[in-house]
């Protein structure tokens, strides 16, 4: 593909449209950046760093106007494609995704689902270079994979993380594909539910019978998506153990049925990563890492030592027989439900934060059945939201809390031996804090200092 003097506009000024920026100028190519932003709006960084490159900028609400004399136009994935300027010259529009996978020397394996696709590409990466193989992780995990394509051999692997933006105009799919579960979601983008899980099947729709795709059997979004493969179809699943092939749950070990033969992987309490969804996660990426050649003594080893992805029920740190879990993520009350269900032993909870308008009546009847919830820390402003919700008077509450100091000494006073400690606040962090990072990283903060 040549670049070089070709007239190319980026779309969005993010860190996916600042690295294809990157390559594109690299390459010899004109580029003009053009974001919906003001200059002053765009992430301070981001926009030193674009305007190291030399390129023109169009900001601001008529930035879609003169798209007709470019040759070339690359799309951030939250540019919605069926825009009216997109609309008049769709032939020219590309992605970084879909420039990757034509330029990719090396087997991609791609994952998609509503839930748990990072968790899962983090453990098939962490998979295969436990393996010894030259591994890339990259795509909606805040990676672009234009930051690492031209470390990339033939000999290599990429794993990608793949949002349905990401996919809905690809016509290129993985080697190995994931399809987690796939329930409704970013309907504030794709028109209807049959929009967005078609977007999701393209990770499939490309494939040929060299390749291999990876379904989850519990979903019917995803274990009905088989039809729109040609490639060698595997089954995971954490409730059913008649899979043909693939990869699941039976007798508390994960199980590996290829090839005719089945094989224990591990027992699952010897898995680190808490709760049943996981093992969604830890079957789909135990059948893509074995499909890539990795050896199921590896595969367990990773599985005994894997926390978690940052602030995604991360095991923060033990003390004294206490658990401390990070799930600063979990921002609705769905994720917080999925948490608080993750454990049998003694809860302490951290719930609460800003609104974001939710539902809080399951998480009511959830938090009022649970016999294992010792105590709850209120804060935030949704927390009487939440507590009015409550029918459970078993169990203590704790209010009135203002920094994380507080709240996590509050928690270790009452915590013993055996006890779990859960940051999972249902919420948004805006209240009180910076964002979600800055509430897990600051949590961590607090738990660690309790040992000094
Ligand atoms: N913009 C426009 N016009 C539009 C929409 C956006 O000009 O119609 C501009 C925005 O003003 C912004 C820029 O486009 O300045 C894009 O910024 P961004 O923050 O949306 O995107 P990036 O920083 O490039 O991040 C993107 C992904 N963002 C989205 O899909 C919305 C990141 O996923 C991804 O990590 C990154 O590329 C690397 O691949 C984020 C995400 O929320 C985490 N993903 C969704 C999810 O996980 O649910 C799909």
């Amino acid at each position: 593909m040549n670049f070089a003097d070709k007239k190319i506009a980026v779309i969005g000024l993010g860190i996916e449209g600042l690295t294809s920026a990157q390559f594109l100028v690299a390459k010899g190519a004109i580029v003009t950046i053009l974001d919906e932003k003001k200059e002053g709006e765009i992430e301070k960084d981001v926009l030193e760093k674009a305007k190291k490159l030399g390129p023109s900028f169009i900001f601001g609400e008529n930035y879609l106007d003169n798209l007709d004399g470019f040759d070339m136009i690359v799309r951030s994935p939250g540019i919605r494609l069926d825009l009216p300027q997109l609309q008049k010259v769709k032939n020219k529009i590309i992605s970084q995704t879909k420039l990757f996978f034509e330029l990719c020397p090396c087997e991609i394996i791609g994952t998609t689902g509503t839930k748990g696709k990072g968790t899962t590409s983090a453990l098939i990466y962490e998979m295969l270079k436990k393996q010894g193989l030259d591994v890339y992780l990259g795509g909606n995990i805040g990676n672009p994979p234009f930051t690492f394509l031209n470390k990339l051999t033939p000999q290599s692997f990429v794993v990608l993380e793949l949002s349905s933006f990401q996919l809905q105009d690809m016509t290129i799919s993985p080697h190995i594909a994931v399809m987690l579960m796939v329930t409704s979601e970013h309907l504030d983008y794709h028109k209807t539910v049959a929009e967005y899980v078609d977007a999701k099947r393209n990770i499939l729709r490309f494939q040929t019978e060299k390749d291999f795709a990876i379904l989850n059997r519990d979903y019917p979004a995803s274990n009905e998506s088989d039809v729109h493969t040609s490639a060698q179809i595997f089954y995971v699943s954490r409730e059913r153990e008649e899979v043909v092939q693939g990869c699941f749950v039976k007798n508390e070990k994960v199980v590996l049925k290829i090839s005719g033969g089945e094989g224990d992987v591990i027992n699952i309490k010897d898995i680190l990563l808490p709760g049943k969804h996981n093992l969604e996660n830890v079957c789909a990426a135990t059948m893509a890492a074995t499909l890539a050649g990795v050896s199921i003594k590896n595969i367990a080893e990773v599985l005994k030592t894997f926390k978690g992805l940052e602030h995604r029920l991360e095991l923060a740190a033990e003390i004294g027989g206490v658990k401390y879990y990070d799930d600063s993520f979990s921002t609705t009350p769905e994720t917080a439900i999925a948490a608080i269900e993750s454990f049998k032993n003694p809860e302490i909870l951290i719930l609460g934060g800003a609104s974001k308008h939710s539902d809080f009546s399951e998480l009511g009847r959830v938090i009022s059945k649970a016999k294992n919830i010792k105590a709850i820390i209120g804060i935030g402003e949704e927390w009487p939201k939440i507590k009015s919700r409550n029918q459970n008077s078993e169990f203590r509450i704790i209010e009135g809390k203002k920094t994380m100091r507080d709240i996590v000494r509050a928690a270790s006073d009452i915590a013993e031996s055996g006890d779990v400690v859960l940051l999972t606040p249902a919420c948004t962090s805006f209240d009180m804090f910076k964002n979600y990072k800055d509430r897990g990283e600051q949590f961590k903060k607090e738990v660690k200092n309790l040992t000094s």
